[in-house]
């Protein structure tokens, strides 16, 4: 049935009007100090529906969403919504070609960008075939219409009645090693990821402020900033630029949220920060992380210095937002947890049963959230949306006590004698070691051809030297096993990853990183 009801920009925007919010502060940006009360944003996303209509944007058409982590985003993405228009929010630390493929992949039909992303996108667009219109924030550019011109007179458009069953936004995920696909979402899959994890997980309420490190057109940072704190009319802090602890920790202490969200590299980094500089005053009252699993030690470390749990949770894109976690009070580092309420998971063998207690098997999730499909993608559509189970290619283990423990995803496993070795389990030992910060673990053969445990390693501070490396297969051996140990280590600067954070285990292999 469509109703207006259906459309998620009822829920998340249009009712706070009516719940008495029109002055309750929606959105800060860090930096800037410039703000977003819900009934701007009502007022805000009513314009740009009016806009898009006025330009002669039809429902269903794309409009691709290239922008920052500032206060037009909520509008741009709501706006598109109340008109039936979907909104692709776009990574924004892609390259040039790699635009050019997904605006050819979504035909988008519109382009909103913010004025510093500009450049590289701009040689995708020129040869564009279906961009109409390019409307950038923040900027006069030629041949392009400013977002304040954009919207200027517009008419506020009503919300359009949908089905709850209908597209209402997409998301390009990378994965860890191929090409973007654009994940197909619904109206209802955005109140399924607040009913569940938002409300039952993390307890969100109307006092909380939200600080997240992962930016909007991130799935997970999409519900931690927009869709959570929308949700119950809270307050979310806006940090535009890259994360670094030093500005997260400086944000923390400006804007004092209670939720901080973020992923298990930035939690290492900031405690390495906090062991210089000390943890500055804060009201943080829970913090969560995800992308990758948290390692057992950064976890403890972290609640250590700042008093704060981390919950580990796992997501994905095509979940829309995180399904398995820990819960508050009932923290253990080193697991991801248990199901979400709301969502059933299942490990399977590769022929599709599921294995007992202590065995590695694939993840398979059942839940509401579910996207409807990757666009035009049908073979990998019909492998990774099995009925009502999404597959997550991640390898899991179940404790005795139903908590799940993390194996690596389901490429990156490897056998070592005949033993399936998870280089997870070896890249937490490491950094266990004080003198690592991150390590990635691959198979690499032997003179024999046989698979063995490569380290690639980034360390805290200091030079490598041959004590060092002894020292760090010594401890992998007596952590986690004498045959676990990396047969070789590399010290490197960094580590290539996804920009979602997931290390891109396959560059370390081809030595493409
Ligand atoms: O990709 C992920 O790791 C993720 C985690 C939490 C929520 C959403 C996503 C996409």
């Amino acid at each position: 049935m469509l109703t207006q009801e259906a459309n998620a920009a009822t829920y998340f925007v249009d009712r706070h009007i009516s719940e008495g919010r029109t002055d309750k502060l929606a959105y800060i940006e860090a930096g800037t100090g410039r703000t977003l009360s819900y009934g701007d944003m009502m007022q805000g996303a009513a314009r740009v529906a009016g806009a898009l209509e006025r330009a002669g944007i039809r429902p269903e058409e794309r409009a691709a969403v290239l922008v920052l982590d500032q206060i037009e985003f909520p509008q741009i993405f709501w706006g598109a919504l109340k008109t039936g228009v979907i909104p692709i929010p776009l990574n924004t630390l892609l390259a040039t070609g790699v635009y050019d493929a997904i605006l050819r992949d979504s035909r988008a039909a519109i382009l909103f960008v913010s004025a510093p992303l500009w450049e590289v996108v701009s040689g995708a667009v020129a040869n564009n075939p279906y961009i109409r219109q390019v409307v950038v924030i923040g900027e006069d550019i030629e041949g392009t219409t400013r977002f304040d011109e954009f919207v200027k007179d517009a008419p506020e458009a009503d919300t359009c009645a949908v089905s709850a069953d209908e597209v209402a936004f997409w998301l390009y995920s990378s994965g860890s090693t191929g090409q973007p696909k654009g994940v197909a979402h619904v109206h209802s899959a955005l109140q399924a990821t607040s009913d569940t994890y938002g409300a039952q997980i993390l307890g969100i309420s109307e006092d909380d402020v939200v600080l997240s490190a992962a930016k909007f057109f991130f799935a997970y940072g999409l519900g931690n900033a927009m869709t959570f704190p929308q949700s119950v009319g809270a307050t979310t802090v806006l940090f535009a630029g890259r994360p670094t602890p030093v500005d997260m920790l400086e944000t923390i202490a400006a804007h004092q949220p209670t939720l901080f969200c973020g992923v298990p590299t930035l939690f290492a980094a900031m405690v390495a920060q906090i062991d210089q500089t000390g943890m500055p005053d804060h009201r943080l009252r829970l913090c969560i992380s995800a992308g990758e699993a948290l390692p057992h030690d950064v976890g403890t470390r972290w609640e250590k210095h700042v008093g704060v749990e981390i919950l580990d949770g796992v997501g994905s894109t095509e979940m829309l937002h995180i399904f398995l976690s820990n819960r508050a009070g009932e923290t253990l580092y080193g697991t991801s947890g248990t199901a979400v309420p709301g969502y059933d998971l299942r490990l399977v063998n590769e022929k599709g049963e599921d294995v007992g207690e202590g065995e590695v098997g694939e993840l398979l999730v059942n839940g509401a959230s579910a996207a409807s499909c990757y666009w035009n993608q049908r073979e990998k559509s019909r492998h990774t949306f099995e009925g009502v189970w999404t597959r997550t290619g991640d390898k899991y283990e179940r404790r005795a006590d139903g908590r799940l423990v993390y194996c690596g995803r389901t490429d990156d496993m490897f056998k070592v004698s005949g033993i399936w070795l998870s280089p997870f389990e070896v890249e937490s030992a490491l950094v266990d070691h004080p003198r690592v910060l991150e390590a990635a673990v691959v198979a690499h053969s032997d003179t024999d051809g046989l698979e063995k445990p490569k380290a690639f390693i980034v360390l805290q501070s200091g030079e490598a030297d041959q004590d060092l490396m002894d020292d760090l297969k010594e401890h992998v051996k007596t952590k986690i096993g004498l045959w676990k140990y990396p047969r070789w280590t590399e010290v490197v600067d960094t580590l290539p990853k996804t920009a979602t954070g997931k290390i891109q285990r396959f560059k370390l292999r081809e030595g493409t990183s």
